[in-house]
């Protein structure tokens, strides 16, 4: 049995996230977890809300609320919104956690004793009216690189390029709007990644097997880019961990906090003890090479914007502390969703966010989706006529009609049981033939995280048996050979036990409801296709389900088009 570390970027905790967030890193991270758990595979499978930083801090201020108690609301707002959308996170950690200060802590406090931290004097802008420091987007002006006049101090949104608060034109801080602002020198730590520049890249020259989004995106900042200059990883804030080294003060850094980015990642570290401690598990054995996770394969899952934190700045934190932890295996990289010809954007509200959604249909249809679209060699497009399209033929015309057509049938031909007549001839072993070609073919596209290829296999798969059902025709057969089509209406039921097991990664409430209706708990993974489908014996019960997938309209097509075409309020 292999051993599967799985995670996905850890979502700000500043508002509900959209769907261009989820298709670039829970969903498909939820994917592969399933489906390795399916397949019988031992899985670790975390994610967290990212707590600190300005980010959060504006939020809660925008929400008149002190962070703490901001962010343990909205933790629980994103843990539900997470559960109905069947994202199967073993753990949903905080950033915030008592185990994420004091392993950040510890990271740091290894990092300066193997010399890779300086001390450094550096230029922020101070606000006299507000009596403090604005880091990041605590500060607004004009791009100097685009002259869009709202970027934020860290980023312009509108070019994307990297800013420093410095950098801006006609600078304001973003609490007051006060102009009156001066650049003072404040100390800060630096992570002096440099040092560490040519073992990452001989490191990440190993990995000739991840995706070139993820390589070109490490290459392109190693080589040519600002990524691995020494950065500051500390910030002079209120909220965040307090920069110590290990359990001891840190002369001069009194009073500032962490960098997000610099504790962001190691909860994934900390995340696993969270759920150590609540399970009363060991975490080490999948963090540790030193204590068993030597067998661990890691996954991590992201959109193409995290890219650079994960392939250098969070592996110099684990190279740079010299102890033996667990670094990444592979790392599955997304580019954008767009929404509706421009972009989903959370901070003008454009686009559907995750509550929204469920409030429209059920998380099978978005998962469905999203994954069948997901946006892996170039950004995609969401679009209300293609989810309308692919939700009406793929899932109602395809899976549900066939489900729906051979539990029928049966019912009214021979009752709630499984036919025990005739047996499985050529026609049947045609089938199974076919089917054990696909199977093995989306095993492999799910095993290298090809999603979209994936739900094309799995679609595929569906047709074959909405085909065999078209030309073996049992309402045919049955006036002539009654037996026969009792065979025949055999293995459909059985069908769509397989269906359920195979699909169970993508639409796990619907393949839940399969199974129900088939009663059937046997979750069994199809190694041997013609086994699988002599599953279910003559005489076993089931229950016609209730339609599986509801058809969507042209007028809710319209109706949501109009209610999503401005921005969120
Ligand atoms: N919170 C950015 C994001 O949500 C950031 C990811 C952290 S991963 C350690 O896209
Ligand atoms: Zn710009």
């Amino acid at each position: 049995m292999a051993r599967h570390l799985i995670t996905s970027a850890i979502p700000y905790i500043n508002g509900i996230k959209h769907l261009g967030n989820l298709v670039g890193s829970q969903l498909p991270a939820d994917l592969y977890a399933r489906f390795q758990r399916g397949r019988g595979n031992e899985v670790l499978f975390l994610c967290a809300t990212d707590e600190h930083g300005t980010p959060a801090e504006l939020a809660a201020a925008r929400a008149n609320q002190p962070v703490a108690e901001f962010c343990a609301e909205m933790h629980a707002v994103q843990a539900d919104i997470a559960n109905r959308f069947s994202l199967s996170f073993d753990h949903f950690g905080r950033s915030s956690s008592p185990q994420n200060h004091a392993l950040t802590q510890h990271f740091a406090g290894k990092l300066e004793e193997a010399g890779l931290i300086s001390e450094v004097s550096d230029k922020q802008v101070y606000s006299n009216a507000d009596g403090r420091f604005l880091p990041d987007r605590y500060i607004e002006g004009t791009c100097p690189n685009c002259g869009y006049d709202k970027a934020r101090g860290d980023q312009c949104e509108n070019c994307t390029k990297q800013l420093n608060p410095v950098d801006l034109i006609d600078p304001r801080s973003a609490i007051s709007g006060s102009t009156d602002l001066e650049v003072r020198e404040t100390k800060h730590l630096h992570l002096r990644q440099s040092v560490l520049r040519d073992d990452l890249d001989a490191w990440i020259d190993s990995k000739t097997d991840w995706p070139v989004l993820t390589t070109s995106i490490a290459k392109k900042w190693l080589h040519d880019g600002d990524g691995l200059r020494d950065r500051g990883i500390t910030r002079d804030l209120d909220w965040g961990i307090p920069v110590r080294k290990g359990d001891q003060d840190w002369p001069g850094m009194e009073g500032k906090v962490f960098y997000v980015w610099f504790d962001a990642p190691i909860e994934y570290i900390a995340c696993a003890g969270e759920w150590a401690d609540a399970t009363g598990n060991d975490w080490e054995r999948w963090w540790r090479t030193d204590k068993g996770a030597d067998d661990v394969r890691y996954t991590q899952f992201m959109g193409k914007d995290n890219v650079p934190f994960h392939t250098l700045s969070f592996p110099a934190t684990i190279l740079g502390s010299g102890e033996p932890w667990k670094l990444v295996d592979y790392i599955k990289s997304f580019n954008f969703l767009n929404y509706d010809g421009g972009q989903f954007s959370t901070s003008q509200g454009r686009g559907v966010f995750m509550d929204q959604a469920l409030g429209l249909l059920p998380a099978d249809y978005w998962r469905w989706w999203l994954l069948s679209h997901a946006p892996e060699s170039s950004d995609a497009e969401f679009t209300w006529e293609n989810f309308q399209q692919s939700v009406n033929k793929d899932l109602a015309d395809v899976l549900g009609n066939f489900v729906s057509r051979i539990t029928k049938f049966c019912r009214a031909k021979f009752g709630e049981s499984v036919p025990e007549a005739g047996e499985y001839g050529e026609q049947e072993q045609a089938l199974i033939a076919d089917l054990t070609t696909r199977i093995r073919a989306y095993e492999g596209y799910m095993e290298a995280m090809e999603v979209r290829k994936s739900a094309q296999e799995l679609r595929a798969i569906w047709v074959a048996g909405n085909e065999y059902l078209q030309s073996a025709a049992p309402w045919v057969t049955f006036k002539t050979d009654p037996d026969r089509a009792a065979a025949q209406v055999r293995l459909g039921l059985n069908l769509i036990r397989l269906y359920a097991v195979l699909s169970a990664p993508f639409i796990p409430t619907a393949s839940a409801d399969m199974l129900a209706a088939m009663q059937s708990d046997d979750t069994a993974w199809p190694d041997d296709v013609a086994a699988a489908l002599s599953t279910l014996p003559g005489g076993h019960e089931f229950t016609v389900p209730e339609v599986l997938f509801a058809k969507i309209t042209d007028e809710q097509r319209e109706d949501w088009q109009v209610r999503f075409a401005g921005v969120r309020d």
